[in-house]
């Protein structure tokens, strides 16, 4: 088993090790035992890293982008050759099982080639003039000093979607990662070093989002936010980034479902929907939390989905042979038994789960019961809000059609999939279903980094994540003329 290399964590400033005297615990939410202490920094450390973003920016966004890129070859690398070490360490904060966090360093992994890539790459496009012996052409600016603020539920790899395009395109970054979960970021802080990027390209304040969060929000000289949380503070960013004219990526949520029609291959759509809905104990913007069942099949289904959610075994992520880690926190744990009796009260069938675990393998920990609801109906909140957690509920419909429209009828679209053998439905789904994001034959989660990552609607304002698609949030599109005529042409007035 790794060992935590320090008790108490202190920011990244400047390439320096910042010491902060207030401090919260992190506390293992499989065992409720205190790990170490992550500062709570106010807003003078923000000042103290976007003073070093923006001098350090400067001579970053002038090395050539190909030896940008040669810093997130390494960091690939070293995230490789730490893979186990990082996973595990990754399992004790967050909760997630092993397995589930291995592909979570793997993510961060397959980030920085593919990022590193983008060294030789980003690609702006020449295009003909309207004149005689001018050139024009646009090329990609990176942006200056950029803040990336990141969620516990995916510490590393939602880091990696952020600060690799932001560095290989020649920004700096300000980054606040989230404090249940800072190991990932003082080791990723850690690479970075290591790895040989110049001090100040990347700073990291911990704490709170109302302090250090606010003020990175606040800072004139941030330009872009890129955040990835709960709708309410998401909303609230993008408020104050409109207000500066501050380019803003939000990513906030989903309310995912997996479509069963009645042609498909149950025991496939069983083990999609028990991987989508209870890997990460539901604990994924990409979470299937309803699923959308043609009333054939209804019965069959509630039938192999209980039989198979038996085998649970739920757990300390860190014993392999567990299938469902905890809940974050106990403040989770309070949600998702809030949203419990919502079901109930709103007429919902609870067929199983619905209870915390507090006795045994689970004491001290935060464990949530795997929970299925069914004849959940489309206008109730649990099949309406995001509740964060191992539950689903299953609405029947009628058709095709409907099925479409119910995924549809959530604020939020992140996600989707559907089970079928039809590929007229598979090609109508694709088109029809609301979600930046379709699965076909496969759960709502897994999405692979380079592809763009983000959603429709609630889920955020249109920006994407991962894929080169990122870039855009982290570059400026900059018009170039080059007249080489040798004397003044005017443009849109005939010259001659
Ligand atoms: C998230 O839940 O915010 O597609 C990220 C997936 C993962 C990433 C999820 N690759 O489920």
């Amino acid at each position: 088993m790794v060992e935590v290399k320090t008790k108490k964590l202190a920011n990244f400033i400047n390439g320096e090790w910042v010491d902060v005297e207030k401090t919260t615990s992190v506390i293992n939410p499989a065992t409720g035992e205190a790990i170490l202490d992550v500062p709570l920094s106010d807003a003078s450390s923000v000042e103290a890293a976007v003073q070093a973003a923006k001098k350090a920016q400067k001579e970053w966004a002038k090395v050539p982008a190909p030896e940008r890129a040669e810093v997130l070859y390494r960091v690939g690398y070293l995230l490789k050759e730490r893979k186990e070490e990082l996973s595990q360490l990754l399992t004790m904060e967050n909760g997630k099982v092993i397995d589930e966090a291995r592909g979570e360093v793997q993510e961060g992994i397959d980030m920085a080639f593919y990022m590193a890539a983008e060294g030789r790459r980003l690609f702006g496009q020449t295009t003909p003039s309207e004149l005689r012996d001018k050139f024009a052409m646009s090329v990609r600016a990176p942006i200056g000093v950029v803040g990336i603020i990141t969620p516990w539920n995916f510490p590393i790899a939602i880091a990696t979607w952020k600060s690799f395009p932001a560095i290989v395109a020649g920004n700096a970054v300000v980054w606040k990662p989230a404090t249940e979960t800072p190991i990932m970021a003082y080791e990723l802080a850690r690479i970075f070093e290591e790895a040989g990027l110049p001090k100040g390209v990347i700073n990291v304040v911990f704490g709170s989002g109302s302090e250090v969060g606010d003020a990175m929000v606040h800072h004139d000289d941030i330009r872009v936010i890129s955040f990835t949380g709960s709708n309410d503070v998401g909303r609230n960013i993008a408020a104050e980034c409109g207000r500066q004219l501050k380019k803003v990526s939000l990513e906030m949520g989903g309310k995912n479902a997996v479509i069963v029609m009645d042609d498909a291959d149950l025991n496939l759509a069983v083990e999609g929907i028990l991987w989508s809905a209870f890997g990460t104990s539901g604990q994924r913007c990409t979470a299937c939390s309803r699923v959308i069942v043609h009333e054939d099949v209804k019965e069959a289904l509630e039938e192999r989905l209980l039989v198979e959610m038996e085998k649970l075994t739920i757990g300390n992520g860190l014993d392999s042979s567990i299938k469902v880690g905890p809940i974050i926190n106990k403040a989770g744990i309070e949600k998702i038994k809030k949203y419990i009796e919502i079901g109930k009260e709103e007429g919902a069938k609870l067929l199983a789960g619905g209870y915390e675990l507090t006795d045994g393998d689970h004491t001290g920990g935060n464990f949530f019961a795997p929970t299925l609801f069914t004849d959940a109906k489309d206008s109730m909140r649990i099949a309406q809000e995001e509740i964060f957690g191992p539950v689903v509920s299953l609405i029947p419909v009628k058709s095709f059609e409907e099925a479409i429209e119910v995924n549809n009828s959530v604020t939020y679209g992140l996600s989707s999939s559907i089970f079928t053998k039809d590929v007229n439905r598979v090609f109508r789904a694709q088109r029809d279903l609301d979600t930046g994001i379709v699965y076909v034959n496969a759960g709502t989660t897994g999405a692979e980094i380079h592809l763009p990552f983000g959603g429709t609607k609630g889920t955020g304002n249109g920006h994407r994540d991962s894929g080169v698609q990122a870039l855009d949030v982290f570059t400026e599109w900059k018009s170039v003329y080059v007249d080489f005529s040798g004397k003044l042409q005017r443009a849109q007035i005939d010259n001659n």
